[in-house]
């Protein structure tokens, strides 16, 4: 049988600091409009929590990721770099970014593509899946900070396994859900626990 260890790792808040990445940009192009904070973040959806704050503000925030360089230019999350080359050294193991792209695809999806070969190198790019429904992709386990994982496949094979995000650390988990705290937190004991 197929022994390997199928990891998922998911991009946006895991990998790449969207959620920093937009506030930065967000103030700069709207220096007189009211922010959220990073503390004050509530929802995976950015747009969401700006509608609610003042309806024109969700369109707003859109035009922060919609814009070329947003997705290029966002900074790698404090070892999340460090944690996938190293998973994908290990033995029996193989690593796959899973990652949704905007529907605005003009620059996203050559800029993720990108942000991979400058961050991880030119042999990830073998490893990227760009899909908008993650629950049609089998593996063992998808860790990701957006709560809900949605698709067409009701039962996934992965587990999901929730990267803590300014958004979600609030939030309360189903009693069997787990959670990644940062990549500081015992990632290798979470792939341990699937290979036996
Ligand atoms: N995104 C939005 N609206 C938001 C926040 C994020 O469209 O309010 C985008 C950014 C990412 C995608 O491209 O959604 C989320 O992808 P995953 O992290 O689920 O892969």
């Amino acid at each position: 049988g197929n022994r390997r260890l199928r990891v998922l790792v998911d991009m946006d808040g895991v990998i790449a600091d969207f959620e920093g990445g937009f506030l930065k940009k967000y103030k700069q192009k709207y220096p007189n409009e009211p922010f959220i904070s990073l503390e004050d973040r509530r929802g995976f959806w950015v747009s969401t929590q700006y509608g609610e704050m003042r309806s024109d503000l969700c369109e707003k925030a859109i035009s922060i990721w919609e814009s070329k360089n947003f997705f290029m230019e966002l900074e790698p999350l404090p070892g999340g770099v460090e944690a996938l080359k190293e998973m994908a050294n290990m033995e029996n193991t193989d690593v796959f970014i899973c990652t949704s792209p905007i529907k605005h695809y003009c620059h996203c999806p050559y800029e993720k593509y990108a942000w991979v070969e400058k961050h991880l190198g030119p042999e990830f790019l073998e490893q990227i899946i760009l899909t908008r429904d993650k629950t049609i992709v089998t593996g063992d386990i998808l860790i990701d900070d957006k709560p809900d994982i949605l698709g067409v496949e009701p039962n996934p094979s992965w587990e999901h396994v929730l990267f803590t995000a300014c958004h979600n650390k609030h939030q309360e988990l189903n009693p069997k859900q787990r959670r990644l705290l940062s990549w500081a937190d015992d990632w290798r004991s979470v792939l341990a626990s699937k290979r036996t």
